[in-house]
């Protein structure tokens, strides 16, 4: 593998309508693209940064940085057999997996379209249609989540998770059941918004039937997720803290999470997230793939990585329309629920040129 260089190209993409979590509200996307050039083929990867560390310590400007000073000369000096040994050049340099996960996409996108074989494939996948899920953003008030859920379950989604935080959850979480029955497929996501002193508080969700409830304590703290797990019925799924294999075989063995949240960008690459869905499925602890509000790019290689065997659970993979008026690919759409999988080479998919360019914001070669 002979690397040219690598274009980051920052896209700024307004979305449909506000997104709220327990830490913030965002209302455009600003996405970190790279391309990566190599006598083969080209590649793209995306990076899952937000603008400002409050999802994970990673924040998009601080992704260039380590980028264009650190990892891209170091990808380029290291003469390369494949994508496969990224990973391996980068792992003296601690933390940055969002961004080490952007370029490792990239170079194995390259890859893969030079050699006529598809992502889907490389990693596994057993399926061509995955079933989707759909997140849906904390409101100011609960009539507009109503109408907000009953318009994604006329779309067709499979399953609901619903952001929360403390004051609100239970009568939100009451108010859906009320309204659309006790057989929707139902989750709730706190993205570590609650503390242990809340434990009587969340095991009042027992009651409501839900999947899992996802990551609501602190990213660090695996023990408290522990002892949680010990008093609250429903099901407790990581996602912030799951970082690597490692993390993840620790989740495993504590009890601290009996179902698993595997977002590429988080754990430093595709190869490490099918690494968690080996040990996972190793350990009967079924996964499922979240999402980081990706464009197009991002999105067909989510849906390959859900169509591996063990993610028995509906992702976070949800229509392009679900975030974009207009997505940098050909639209991702879903079809009674379900969403195909990319068959073409590498991801399947690229940018549409003018959209591109369109909603570029900024762009940078780094020759290595
Ligand atoms: O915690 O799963 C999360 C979006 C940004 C950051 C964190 C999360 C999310 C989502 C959206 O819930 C998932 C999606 O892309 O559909
Ligand atoms: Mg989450």
């Amino acid at each position: 593998m002979n690397i040219e260089g690598f274009e980051l190209r920052r896209v700024a993409m307004p979305l449909v309508s506000p997104f709220r979590t327990s830490f913030g509200t965002q209302t455009s996307r600003d996405i970190l693209l790279i391309r990566a050039v190599t006598d083969a083929a080209e590649g793209w990867g995306e990076c899952v940064t937000l603008p400002t560390p409050v999802y994970s310590p990673e924040y998009t400007d601080a992704a260039v940085d380590v980028l264009t000073r650190i990892f891209l000369p170091a990808l380029g000096a290291a003469r390369l057999s494949g994508a496969h040994e990224v990973a391996e050049v980068l792992h003296p340099f601690k933390g940055h997996r969002m961004a080490k996960a952007a370029v490792e996409m990239a170079l194995l996108d390259a890859e893969l379209r030079a050699e006529g074989r598809s992502f889907a494939r490389e990693l596994g996948a057993v399926h061509d249609r995955v079933p989707s899920g759909v997140s849906v953003g904390i409101m100011d008030e609960i009539p507009r989540l109503l109408d907000a859920v009953g318009a994604y379950l006329d779309e067709g989604y499979v399953r609901i998770k619903l952001k929360i935080e403390p004051g609100w959850d239970i009568d939100v979480v009451r108010a859906v059941r009320e309204r659309f029955g006790d057989d929707v497929p139902l989750q709730v996501d706190a993205n570590t918004a609650y503390t242990l002193r809340d434990a009587q508080h969340l095991a009042r969700l027992d009651e409501f039937g839900l999947l899992l409830i996802e990551q609501p304590l602190e990213e660090e703290d695996m023990l408290g997720h522990a002892d949680l797990a010990r008093i609250v019925k429903t099901p407790i799924c990581l996602d912030e803290t799951i970082t690597s294999a490692q993390s993840a075989a620790a989740a495993i063995r504590l009890g601290a999470t009996s179902i698993i949240n595997i977002k590429p960008g988080r754990v430093g690459g595709y190869l490490e997230a099918r690494r968690i869905h080996d040990l996972a499925a190793a350990h009967g602890v079924p996964v499922w793939c979240g999402g980081m509000v990706e464009s197009g790019i991002g999105r067909a290689a989510n849906v390959a990585l859900a169509a591996l065997p063990g993610f028995t659970l509906p992702g976070d993979v949800s229509a392009s329309d679900r975030f974009y008026r207009v997505d940098l690919t050909e639209p991702f759409v879903i079809t009674d629920g379900y969403m195909s999988v990319p068959q073409g080479p590498g991801l399947g998919v690229t940018p549409i040129p003018e959209i591109l360019d369109e909603l570029t914001t900024s762009v940078e070669w780094v020759a290595v």
